[in-house]
């Protein structure tokens, strides 16, 4: 079981590698892989959701739409591993399985370790402008945990769990970086990411390297915020009124505040597929929209129709929305295997690359 749940992991990692080493620089495709917190299978229009997400449908319908993908584990930190190394969790250096937790003592010794290989070194190490915006979770506490000791030229975001998404702290710890500063931010942390993810591509349009970036939203997940009362950070959902208004519909208070959540989500996702089509890029970059494991009913998500939930990994949890597109070269060669249920990419999906 564990292997067929690294299936889609171990394929993006290889086929990646097989994309790049044989071309020249200028046909070379981009990468840009958008990964969410925390949204599960029935968290997603095109896969049944009641919360609309025409962005990301629309990305689902130019390209395909996976009912069979399973994430490397239930909860962030062994995920994100898992996607970027290509390698079952338990066989990371730290034994990353549960999340890293922001303020454990414990923790701020623990992370991805110096000689583990991600797909960001990989493909910097072939000539690709790499960046991480967003989450990170894969260590906190010293400068080698960074994502710039991991194969990302630029990092701007997050690494800890969560963020407060209007003050952009773990509850009144500051957790906003540029590379390797604490810098400060106003706004909304899903429009800040989705604005940094705009400023990249438009750099791209001139650049002579291909990108890989890694657009790791930490939406839908749940805020940290601060309580002054307790002095402690605590959980929160942090929608915004004119989201929570568009949907009204939705009974249920903390599903209406997750769904208010995803709908901003969708609208940045809307945003940078534009900026990549506006700036000439879409043509040569391969698009994969991903979750890094499924929701949380305490926190508003859904799993349905199947059961579990964050953390267990049963069946609800480890089953996500996937969907991939891309330059209409690729697009002709991906084939959907033709069993109910399910789709995967072909081999021929390398071949037509090279
Ligand atoms: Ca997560």
């Amino acid at each position: 079981m564990q292997r067929q749940h690294l299936r889609w992991y171990l394929i993006c990692f290889l086929l990646l590698i097989m994309l790049v080493k044989p071309l020249p620089a200028a046909e070379r495709p981009n990468f840009l892989i958008i990964f969410t917190d925390d949204q599960g299978i029935h968290d997603v229009g095109c896969y049944g959701s009641e919360i609309p997400t025409p962005n990301i449908d629309h990305l689902a319908k130019e390209g395909l739409l996976f009912r069979q993908y399973y994430s490397a584990s239930a909860i962030c930190t062994p995920s994100r591993f898992g996607l970027l190394t290509g390698r079952n969790p338990s066989r990371s250096r730290d034994q990353l399985l549960g999340a890293l937790m922001f303020m454990s003592d414990v923790d701020q010794n623990r992370g991805i370790q110096p000689d583990e290989t991600t797909i960001a070194e990989v493909l910097q190490q072939n000539g690709y402008q790499t960046a991480l915006l967003g989450k990170w979770h894969l260590g906190h506490g010293t400068e080698s945990f960074l994502p710039v000791s991991h194969g990302f030229d630029l990092f701007r975001g997050h690494t800890g769990g969560c963020i407060d998404y209007f003050t952009m702290t773990y509850g009144n710890i500051p957790d906003w970086y540029h590379n390797r500063q604490h810098v400060t931010e106003n706004g909304y942390a899903t429009d800040l990411i989705t604005e940094e993810a705009e400023h990249f591509l438009k750099d791209q349009r001139t650049a002579e390297k291909p990108f890989f970036l890694f657009l790791a939203y930490n939406a839908p997940h749940f805020g940290k915020g601060w309580s002054p009362k307790a002095q402690e950070p605590v959980n929160i959902m942090q929608p915004r009124g004119d989201d929570l208004k568009r949907v009204s519909f939705i009974k249920d208070k903390v599903r209406r505040e997750f769904a208010a959540m995803t709908v901003a989500l969708d609208d940045g996702i809307g945003r940078v597929m534009s900026t990549l089509k506006n700036n000439g890029l879409g043509e040569n970059t391969v698009v994969i929209f991903m979750t890094d494991h499924g929701g949380d009913y305490v926190y508003g998500g859904s799993n349905q129709p199947f059961r579990g939930a964050k953390p267990l990994f049963l069946k609800g949890v480890s089953v996500c929305p996937l969907s991939c597109a891309g330059p209409a070269r690729l697009k002709r060669e991906l084939k959907p295997v033709k069993s109910p249920g399910r789709s995967t990419c072909s081999p021929p999906f390398a071949d037509s690359l090279m």
